[in-house]
């Protein structure tokens, strides 16, 4: 490895100069994420040997069954923020309520995140992933957890995902590009590995869930038949991937093209994964690449949260195919 690879602490200070009135703050945060996801992936890519596999017997708020690495991976995210002065409050999956950072009043952002997204890969070897997103706070003082936290996606500065995988790989978008870092375990750094990441125009691989398909809207069982369909010149039949890690289905819509959706279906009705902080962060973060993410009918940061674990329809990944899913959802053809 070269002396010169750039390191994501680096990166984010490089990136600072371009902003005089940066406190580095802002960079001490990305920072602090790339530290917890280092603890994480040791802590992932051993778990089978010091007992974190397996459920803990609890649901988690929106009703799925936690695994051990649930709780552990949200700790870590919890403790890596802990006295730091750097978040006021974070918003996880895995905790019911807003958790208001203590001693944090006077910080200058807030944490959306999923820290252990595709948990029903962890006792498999799967591939999992981390999702966070950054607010700036408008005011300082005591943080008002709803109108604080419940902003629309567009409003963050910044938002990223952790895959844990054969490789560990940070991606993120702060407004000017997307970045990806892979970690270098003997070195114990991310370097850039994924300089300004585009996300093709359109792929040929699609990512859901097709044992649901009975119950979605008839039109996107028109897609799905017209993806399936034989012809050449528009790359199809697409091929079919699906993790069951949305972080991991999105890595792949991101570098290679393509796209992932989750409709409703009967035991979702509002669509399975959720805004606040599975969502909106990763949308931020494709559409700062080029691509698209919606409901298929609304773009995704445009949606005003209601509550901190409202779930939508999400479909997100290359820009022309996302805009064929909303046009099949909407006429039921192509266009
Ligand atoms: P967890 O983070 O609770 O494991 O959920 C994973 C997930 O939200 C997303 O990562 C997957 O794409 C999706 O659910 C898988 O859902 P199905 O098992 O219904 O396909």
């Amino acid at each position: 490895m070269s002396s010169k690879a750039i390191t994501l602490g680096r990166h984010v200070l490089e990136d600072e100069k371009q902003h005089p009135e940066a406190t580095g703050e802002f960079s001490a945060l990305l920072i602090q994420i790339g530290y917890a996801a280092k603890l994480l992936s040791r802590e992932i890519s051993r778990a089978a040997l010091i007992g974190k596999l397996g459920l803990v017997g609890e649901k988690n708020p929106t009703g799925d069954s936690q695994k051990v690495l649930d709780v552990y991976s949200n700790d870590v995210v919890v403790d890596a923020f802990a006295g730091t002065g750097l978040v006021a409050a974070i918003a996880s999956e895995e905790m019911q309520k807003v958790k208001v950072v203590e001693g944090s009043e006077q910080a200058r952002y807030i944490l959306v995140t999923d820290p252990l997204d595709g948990s029903s890969n962890t006792d498999i070897n799967g591939s999992i992933g981390t999702i966070f997103g950054i607010y700036r706070r408008k005011n300082h003082g005591p943080v008002d957890p709803i109108s604080e936290v419940l902003r629309k996606g567009a409003e963050q500065v910044a938002a990223g995902y952790v895959m844990y995988s054969t490789s560990t790989v940070l991606v993120y978008a702060c407004g000017h590009g997307v970045f990806g870092f892979t970690l270098d375990r003997e070195v114990g750094e991310f370097l850039l590995s994924h300089d300004n990441i585009r996300c093709p125009g359109r792929g040929h691989y699609y990512s859901a869930n097709l044992a649901r398909s009975v119950d979605w809207h008839p039109n996107v069982r028109k897609y799905i038949n017209y993806l399936n369909e034989n012809d050449p010149h528009t790359s199809r039949p697409y091929s079919l991937r699906y993790t069951g890690a949305l972080v991991a289905d999105v890595h792949r819509s991101l570098i290679e093209g393509g796209l992932y959706f989750y409709p409703p279906d009967t035991g979702h009705k509002d669509g399975k994964l959720r805004l606040v902080y599975e969502c909106a962060p990763l949308a931020y973060l494709v559409e700062a690449a080029g691509g698209r993410a919606s409901t298929g009918m609304e773009r995704i940061v445009d949606l005003q949260p209601q509550e901190i674990h409202q779930r939508v329809p999400f479909v997100v990944g290359s820009a022309l195919d996302v805009e064929q899913y909303e046009a099949f959802l909407k006429h039921g053809r192509p266009e």
